[in-house]
């Protein structure tokens, strides 16, 4: 396993640690993909649904698939990648480093696990707005009662998520850039790394000098030094544990 132990050495002597996650994290929480078996653009075309134009044409269909999608994230548990990745967190903190976990997800479930110095790139589902005011609301944990919902304004709520066509918003683009001006150690965890510019930050880490490392259960068109292959929520509590239990060495300043 001379990558685990590479990664494990490197992480441990990192002093700026960035965690990339994508759907992939909430596998094993029992949240489907995007892409891939049993993935979500399975059931729907992505072109119909997670743009603004689907919005415009059918705001039914689309605020009942994300209604449904809320509830589902909103019953689901933190796993164990979640949890790593927040005593991962913790960790690296404590030791005087600095971290961040940039996401893809719009679940919740990082937060929920503890994580604390979380990007949410594509927004988050449990937070919807009133699509003409943006006004925020956070509705209850109960399904809507009919599709599409009037928002307190006189527009339809949607989720307060990132669509297709739509730009990432500008304090996640901040924090990202800011990020990975200190990042030593670029992690990449369950992101199939097609959906931009989410999948553009790993090549911009590597080529500020990062390491990068892949977590995942396939091999991606990411460009990593390093993969790691299998489930995150068994690689990653392992991969922790790795970096724990040795002899802790000064975490490496860097510049
Ligand atoms: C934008 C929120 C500017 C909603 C989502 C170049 C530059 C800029 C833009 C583009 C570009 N090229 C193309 C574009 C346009 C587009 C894009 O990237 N299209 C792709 C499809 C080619 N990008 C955009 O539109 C972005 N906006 O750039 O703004 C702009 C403005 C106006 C006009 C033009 C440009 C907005 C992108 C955000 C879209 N919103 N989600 C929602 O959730 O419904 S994207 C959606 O995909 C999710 O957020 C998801 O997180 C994201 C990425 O998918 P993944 O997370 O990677 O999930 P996936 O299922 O694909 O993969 C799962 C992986 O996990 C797999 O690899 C699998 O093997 C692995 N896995 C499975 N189980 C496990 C596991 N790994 C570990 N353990 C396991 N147990």
């Amino acid at each position: 396993m001379v990558d685990f132990d590479e990664v494990a050495t490197a992480l441990r002597r990192a002093s700026g640690v960035v965690v990339l996650t994508g759907a992939g994290v909430s596998v094993e929480s029992g949240l489907r993909p995007f892409r891939g078996p049993g993935g979500w653009w399975k059931g729907h075309d992505p072109a119909r649904l997670a743009t603004p134009e689907a919005f415009a044409a059918d705001p039914a269909l689309v605020s009942e698939w994300y209604d449904a999608r809320r509830l589902v994230a909103l019953a689901a548990e933190p796993n164990a990648a979640h949890e790593a990745i927040a005593e991962l967190e913790r960790r690296v903190l404590h030791g005087g480093g600095r971290f961040a976990l940039l996401t893809q997800n719009v679940d919740g479930l990082h937060q929920r696990a503890g994580s604390e110095r979380v990007v949410e790139l594509h927004g988050n589902l449990t937070v919807w707005r009133d699509h003409r005011s943006g006004r925020r609301v956070t509705p209850d944990p109960t399904p809507f009662a009919a599709y599409p919902v009037p928002g307190p304004d006189g527009g339809w709520l949607r989720p307060d998520v990132v669509w297709f066509g739509e730009s990432l918003p500008r304090e996640a683009l901040a924090a990202t850039e800011a990020a990975l001006a200190w990042c030593d150690l670029l992690l990449v965890v369950g992101t199939s790394a097609v959906v931009y510019p989410a999948a553009a930050l790993v090549g911009h880490a590597a080529w500020a000098g990062a390491v990068t490392v892949e977590v995942n259960v396939e091999v991606t068109p990411a460009e990593v030094d390093h993969r790691l292959t299998g489930p995150a929520g068994v690689v990653l509590p392992r991969l922790v544990r790795a970096v724990v239990s040795r002899a802790r060495r000064p975490a490496s300043r860097r510049g």
